[in-house]
């Protein structure tokens, strides 16, 4: 294994329009520091910005895996409390939020805690069999800090979430896939990059404002009350109305041929 002092806590890649973000502490179960989060932050805005890519993959590197929270070993103990909080400030998942461009969450092993908050902070999750799900963080006298308390109800529902954060209790992926916690697993552990990739791929060959558009009315939508969320989602319609690969959607539709879009 190369020596993990050295290695970048975050590797980018770029497969077929799919931007991989790679969590790089596999020795560590990728688990939270501020490289990785630094480093994490810079990938997912350089690769929201890239044309030349459609969707973003997170995946955790090594077998352990996705990533097994903040790195409990360097939390700093005498730290003063406005330091803490400038610490605390996840502002990668405040990024992640903020990114256009849809982003799958690839979990296998692992996803514990911030790990998990990360995950939720993606549009899609999709899970290997070997994943493990949980929010241990009552047990370390603490309350999840990346979103978790808000992300885990909306996602799952009041009930489930509330017995999650209560317990601790790790649930596997066919209890996540049940619950609604991931929408999709892999056949394997070994065909999770393939699949991800896969659904990636699909993604980011369609038309990439529509794409941008679906999910800023879903997500944001799904904070306002229904009749604003309707005004938002007629709003974006009628914007993508006037977009160039709409027409060629429309065109390559009545010429029966495949469309090429050009994103503009
Ligand atoms: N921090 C630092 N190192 C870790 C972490 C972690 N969270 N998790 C695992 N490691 C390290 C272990 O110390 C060990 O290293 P070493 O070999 O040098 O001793 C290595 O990874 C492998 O781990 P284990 O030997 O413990 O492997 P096991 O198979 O016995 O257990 C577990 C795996 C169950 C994942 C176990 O390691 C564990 O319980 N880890 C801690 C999980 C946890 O409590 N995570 C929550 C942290 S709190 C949190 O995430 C709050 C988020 C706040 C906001 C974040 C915003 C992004």
């Amino acid at each position: 294994m190369a020596d993990e002092a050295f290695a970048p806590a975050v590797q980018i890649e770029h497969v077929n329009r799919v931007g991989w973000i790679i969590l790089n502490r596999p020795g560590q179960i990728n688990a939270i520091n501020p490289a990785l989060r630094r480093e994490a932050s810079e990938a997912l805005v350089r690769l929201d910005a890239d044309p030349e890519v459609g969707a973003i993959v997170i995946r955790g590197a090594g077998e352990r895996g996705f990533c097994a929270g903040a790195d409990i070993k360097s939390q700093n103990d005498a730290a003063s409390l406005p330091a803490l909080r400038a610490d605390m400030t996840p502002g990668w998942i405040e990024i992640l939020d903020q990114v256009r461009k849809p982003v799958i969450a690839a979990v296998h092993g692992y996803c514990l805690g911030g790990g998990l908050e990360i995950a939720m902070a993606c549009d899609i999750r999709m899970a290997a069999p070997n994943a493990v799900f949980g929010l241990p963080e009552t047990g370390l006298g603490l309350i999840p800090g990346g979103g978790g308390t808000q992300r885990l109800p909306r996602i799952v529902g009041l009930g489930p979430a509330l017995d999650l954060l209560l317990s601790g209790d790790r649930i596997d992926a066919a209890e996540a896939l049940r619950i609604g916690l991931v929408s999709r697993l892999s056949a394997s552990g070994d065909s999770l990059i393939d699949e991800a990739q896969a659904l990636a791929e699909r993604i980011a060959a369609r038309p990439s404002a529509a794409s941008a558009y679906v999910k800023e009315a879903a997500r944001d939508g799904f904070e306002m009350d229904l009749r604003a969320g309707l005004k938002l989602e007629k709003d974006l319609f009628v914007l993508l109305m006037s977009t160039e690969d709409r027409r060629e959607a429309a065109a390559a539709f009545r010429e029966k041929r495949p469309p090429a879009f050009t994103g503009r």
